[in-house]
């Protein structure tokens, strides 16, 4: 079991055939008897995961999962090992020396690059010889692979190295310090009703980008009401205009071309890093049709009126923008539900209440799935018309805009 904090630490996932070697092969990483290692195929049953020390590089979370079934990719089903990928930020595949790769493997390669998730192959029991049809397949799908065997520990040293030195850099994406410099005015503008809004997301939002912006910007708080006249009275045009999702269309027409504007959540949402995600997502709600299934999902349990009324507002819009009889249904808390792969848009809330970590990995389980996501905010900007004005500050999405 997982404790609270230990959630934000970076995920290996050790993946592969039953019996390869990958709970022996954590064992050897970490030099510790963690996980159960027997003879007989599918000792491990369930994704099991414990934070360990893994040094040089630090505190990370192995999960140690079941060998793959034979018949698990052949079905469109979010099967454990799509979850177990999904959950990771790095991924070990175990295979074994003597064998070729089977159906399972090459998908699981094809799998792990469609989500961009980096991952090295350890081809473990090499005292046995290795299978020379293997290693040609491995070179023809240009794999970095590493020979080893885990009972006589051969080659652990040398793979551990790489695998620390490949391990991804827990860099957080800057909320905003790229758009903004030194002695720049960011005008923020609230909802007229801001002082009755103590405690709800945009003053939460609000909160958090002014405590962001430091002491070297300046951020300046108006009421919408105030704007033009605001506007008028500031000496220079500010740098950054940021409104709330509901302000942003009357916040558009009085800014002018020049000046970057964009919202609190965009900003947030950028920040989790899944962005250019959800902006290829307004792709598929404009390609929405007849008959098709759309899943609002929310992240957290959470029935407060305000989210119910957010959820039913969701609704409301993407139907009317939509003006075809779509199949919607709503999904609450963590996972999603087995009919997954029936869905082709889900919209997802801004998740608020999880981590970041547990958005991407709810990202990744419906990218595996060919399935489209976008969030709440971008989808209210964009219904709003104010796609793509407020993603121009943003160089990568302004890149994924004009790709699409
Ligand atoms: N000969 C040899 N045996 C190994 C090597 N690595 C692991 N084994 C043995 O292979 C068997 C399976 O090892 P595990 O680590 O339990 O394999 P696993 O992939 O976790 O298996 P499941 O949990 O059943 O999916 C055990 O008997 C290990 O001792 C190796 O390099 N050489
Ligand atoms: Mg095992």
């Amino acid at each position: 079991m997982i404790k609270s904090g230990e959630t934000e630490r970076l995920h290996i996932a050790i993946i592969g055939r039953k019996n390869v070697g990958k709970s022996l092969l954590i064992n050897r990483i970490v030099s510790q008897e963690l996980f159960t290692v027997n003879d007989t195929p599918g000792t491990t049953t369930e994704p099991v995961s414990k934070a360990v020390e893994l040094l040089p590089y630090g505190p990370v979370v192995i999960i140690d999962t079941a060998g793959i079934d034979d018949d698990e990719f052949g079905t469109k089903t979010i099967n454990k090992t799509i979850k177990a990928i999904s959950n990771a930020d790095f991924a070990v595949l175990v295979l074994d020396a003597r064998e070729e790769l089977d159906n399972s493997e090459t998908e699981l390669i094809t799998q792990l690059r469609k989500i961009k998730t980096p991952f090295l192959v350890a081809v473990n029991k090499v005292e046995f010889g290795i299978n020379t049809h293997l290693l040609i397949e491995l070179e023809a799908l240009e794999v970095t692979h590493f020979e080893l065997s885990c009972k006589e520990n051969a080659g652990i040293e040398n793979f551990k190295k790489k695998l620390v030195h490949l391990l991804p850099n827990e860099k957080k994406t800057p909320l905003f310090e790229d758009i903004v410099r030194q002695g720049d005015v960011v005008l923020m503008v609230v909802p007229d009703n801001f002082d009755e809004l103590q405690g709800r997301v945009v003053e939460l939002q609000v909160q958090k980008v002014l405590e962001e912006l430091g002491k070297e910007i300046i951020g300046v708080v108006i009421k919408e009401n105030e704007l033009s006249n605001k506007l008028k009275k500031l000496k220079h045009v500010p740098d950054l205009v940021i409104a709330d999702n509901q302000t942003i269309v009357k916040v558009v027409d009085n800014i002018p071309e020049s000046v970057k504007l964009t919202t609190y959540s965009l900003v947030i949402t950028r920040q989790q890093g899944n962005f250019s995600e959800f902006v290829k997502g307004i792709k598929r709600v404009k390609e929405l049709e007849i008959g098709d299934k759309v899943l609002i999902s929310e992240g957290c349990e959470n029935h407060l009126k305000e989210f119910e009324i957010g959820k039913m507002k969701i609704l409301e819009w993407i139907q009317h923008y939509s003006k075809k009889k779509l199949q919607i249904d709503f999904s609450n808390g963590c996972g999603f539900p087995d009919n997954l792969p029936d869905y082709k848009l889900i919209i997802h809330c801004d998740g608020c209440s999880i981590t970041s970590k547990i958005m991407q990995s709810r990202i990744r389980q419906v990218k595996l799935m060919d399935i489209s996501i976008i969030n709440y905010s971008v989808l209210i900007s964009y219904l709003n018309g104010a796609i793509p004005r407020i993603l121009f500050p943003f160089k990568e999405a302004v890149s994924v805009w004009q790709k699409m």
